[in-house]
This record gives structure tokens, C-alpha cells and sequence, in this order.
């Protein structure tokens, strides 16, 4: 874990970097709180179902899978008319703020959100698999607690399966993304970092708001006064309508608010991320984080950070003992399109998790993790912006190539 000196005055924020290949799992359980009651059980997370998943729970098999969509054909990104490029970015402005769509009486597609930082306009959903995801969540969550500071909701899966597949194929075409390359400093050593994926970050901290007359407008949280335009050194991003649409879901059925929507895209077994706890001070103490899994399977590994050293090395008692085992025998989540983990309470302060390479049985399909988060200060819009986004190129999904092309304003 790395740390810089905070924008907040003088504390430091550890950044949110995951991707050298030796992380200093030397870092001590950080959760300060007493073992807190769990937030959410499988039971009453089943209450915060939406109505309509209630029904497809014992809707039969037959009109589920009546209901698949492909929309392979549907999710062509428009030409770039509304970039950044473009004169007419600001005029069309979408906030973060929109209602859904209506469910599928909507016949016309919705049109893209757009907005002076999106290098393309960015599609909506379908309506009918904006439909189908109202269905979410397919299953209700399964409330694992069951060794020392853990607390996950895993919901197996969170999406239909008619719809996951859809969903990957539509962000997979839909979003920007960019492998991000930055140097960390440690002494006078200067490491240059290639993140082994593909990333892209939407969304912001808790002191501000896109202004809901001009997304590219801020507003201070507190006052609704414009800010200065040198708040961020990076210019924020809302949520495009199609993530913004699972974002409102997932804040229905986990109970926690979301300001941030960070996408990981594997492009096969060779990317990954590496051991790490998302327990940075602009999350807050505590942070929930909802992690979204579509396309490939993928191994998902969880390890208690090592335990403080045993006062008495004789007998350290059985507590010792547990965090001892829990830290040398990681758990494994053999995470699947359409599922969904929940890390919340004391996970994050005393926990590290990882996507470790991957070889054989679908090592070579892609994966698509996003992750809804809250950041509370600035600190953190900053550190996801250049953590996620960076100074090189975009990449989109090339159908033709099947694989992530760099993109040249031109070709679309
Ligand atoms: O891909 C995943 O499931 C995990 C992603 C993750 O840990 C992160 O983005 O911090």
C-alpha cells in the first residue's frame, strides 16, 4: 500500500494501487470499531427486493428464458457527433440524476448519455434488458460471516442469467476504457506500474454534485454554489443512464448508498489484480462495496490480513489463532457471470482480496468487475480518476478484432 500526503491537510491516504506484484501484506487489521452487528441478513435482504423480483422468483424457467434478449446488434456506440470534440458536448448535458427508463413499453431506444468528458456518447440500455434487470436480484443474498471480521452478502447470482450475458456483451461495447501506466516513488526507487487490465471510473465524492441543469457544471454539496474549476485537478465524470440504472438497483437491494462506479475490464487470464484492501480514509470508515461479476468465470480470493505478533508466543489463545489461519488459508469464491459479493462492515479494514492469474478452462473469455463505492472527500475522486482513466490512450471493444483497440476518434 502506498501513500501520499492528503489534499485534507496533512493525514495521509493510502492511493488505491493493486497492482504490483508483491504487495506489503505487512499492514495489520485496520477496522477500528467493535465487531458490529451485520448490516444486512440474507433475510431482510430479501425485503429489499424490488417487487418484480419477488414474482420472478417463482416464475417458471420457460418464460425466463423466453424473455433472453441479444443485443449484439443493438449497442453500435453512435459516431462521435457528441464528444469532447465536439462544440455541441455541453448542449445536451446527462446528468446523473435521471430516472430509469420506463419498462419496456419503450419502443425507441433511449438516447446516449453524453457529456464533455466522454471521448463518445455512451449507450443506454435496451429497453428490454433494462426490463430484465428488474428482475435483479435474481437470488437473495447468502450472509457469510463465518470467520473472524468477515461480512459478505453474496448473491448467486444478483443478475438473471437471461440477462447477464447481454449486459457484458452491451458494456463490453459501450464503455471507454484505458490500461493506465503511472510510477510510484519508494526512496529514491521509481517503479513504472502497467495495470494488468483495462479500467474506466465514473461518479463523485460526497462534497460535491453535477449540477442537474449542466452536468458539466459543479455545485458544492452543502451550498449548491458553483465551484471553482480548479477544485479537481481531474474533470469528474457522471454515471452514464446504463450504469447509473444499476447503480439505483444496487443501492435498493444492499441498503448502502453508491457515489462511484469503477469498471475492471480482464481481457483474459493473464490480467488480474493483485492482493489489496479497498479501506482508503476517503471511503470512510467501515465502506461497503458492491462487486458485480459478468463474462468469465474468475477466482475470487480473500485472506485476513496477518495478525499483530502474539504478546505471549507460549499460548497466543485461540483469537490469535483464527486470524493466524484465516490470514495462511485464503477463501476462494469461484465468482460467475451475474453474481454479486457485498464487502462490508469491518471486510475492507481487515481483509485483502484479489483476481489472481488465471490458466485454462476460461482463461481466454473476458470478465467485466464493477464495483460501486462511496467516497466521502475529494481525495478520492482525485486518486480514482488517476488510478482508473490516467493520461494514455482510450481503448474500445472492437467486434471485428474481438479484442480492445485503441480508439481513434475516426472509426467511430
Ligand atoms: O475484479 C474483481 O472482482 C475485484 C476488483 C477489485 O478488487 C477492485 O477493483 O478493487
Amino acid at each position: 500500500m502506498i501513500h501520499k500526503t492528503s489534499p485534507l491537510g496533512g493525514a495521509t491516504l493510502p492511493t488505491a494501487i493493486h497492482d504490483l506484484d508483491v504487495m506489503n501484506l505487512a499492514s495489520v487489521c485496520t477496522a477500528t470499531s467493535p465487531v458490529s452487528k451485520p448490516q444486512h441478513t440474507a433475510t431482510n435482504m430479501s425485503k429489499k427486493r424490488t417487487l418484480h423480483s419477488f414474482f420472478s422468483a417463482g416464475a417458471d424457467v420457460a418464460t425466463k428464458k423466453a424473455r433472453v434478449v441479444d443485443i449484439s446488434n443493438t449497442t453500435k456506440v453512435s459516431p462521435p457527433t457528441n464528444t469532447a470534440l465536439s462544440s455541441t458536448a455541453h448542449d445536451t448535458p446527462t446528468t446523473t440524476n435521471q430516472p430509469p427508463s420506463p419498462p419496456s413499453t419503450h419502443i425507441d431506444h433511449p438516447p446516449p448519455s453524453t457529456h464533455p468528458t466522454y471521448p463518445f456518447p455512451i449507450s443506454t440500455l435496451p429497453p428490454e434488458l433494462s426490463d430484465l434487470l428488474s428482475f435483479s436480484p435474481y437470488n437473495p443474498a447468502r450472509h457469510i460471516t463465518d470467520a473472524p471480521d468477515l461480512d459478505l452478502l453474496y448473491f448467486h447470482p444478483y443478475i438473471p442469467p437471461t440477462a447477464a450475458s447481454s449486459l457484458f456483451k452491451f458494456l463490453r461495447s459501450s464503455l471507454p476504457f484505458y490500461r493506465v501506466v503511472y510510477t510510484i516513488k519508494r526512496g529514491a526507487i521509481e517503479t513504472v506500474v502497467n495495470t494488468p487490465r483495462y479500467t474506466t471510473v465514473f461518479g463523485l465524492d460526497e462534497t460535491a454534485i453535477f449540477s442537474p441543469s449542466d452536468a458539466s457544471v459543479l455545485l458544492d454539496a452543502k451550498t449548491s454554489k458553483p465551484l471553482p474549476s480548479k477544485t479537481y485537478t481531474c474533470t469528474p465524470r457522471p454515471l452514464p443512464a446504463c450504469l447509473e440504472e444499476l447503480r439505483k438497483l444496487t443501492e435498493a437491494s444492499t441498503g448502502h448508498k453508491y457515489n462511484f462506479c469503477l469498471v475492471n475490464y480482464y481481457a483474459d487470464g493473464k490480467d488480474s489484480i493483485s492482493y489489496h484492501s479497498d479501506d482508503e480514509r476517503f471511503l470512510g470508515p467501515e465502506p461497503a462495496i458492491a462487486s458485480f461479476s459478468l463474462g468469465a468465470t474468475r477466482d475470487f480470493m480473500l485472506r485476513h490480513k496477518p495478525p499483530p505478533p502474539a504478546a505471549s508466543t507460549a499460548d497466543p489463545g485461540p483469537e490469535h489463532a483464527a486470524l493466524a489461519a484465516a490470514h495462511a488459508k485464503p477463501r476462494k469464491f469461484e465468482l460467475q457471470s451475474g453474481d454479486v459479493i457485498l464487502m462490508q462492515g469491518r471486510t475492507q479494514g481487515c481483509w485483502l482480496h484479489s483476481i489472481p492469474k488465471r490458466s485454462g478452462k476460461d482463461a481466454q473469455r473476458g470478465r467485466i468487475n464493477i464495483t460501486f463505492r462511496r467516497a466521502m472527500v475529494r481525495g478520492g475522486t482525485e486518486n480514482y480518476a488517476r488510478y482508473n482513466i490516467g493520461e494514455g490512450p482510450v481503448y474500445v471493444w472492437s467486434e471485428e478484432g474481438q479484442e480492445m483497440v485503441k480508439w481513434d476518434r475516426v472509426g467511430r
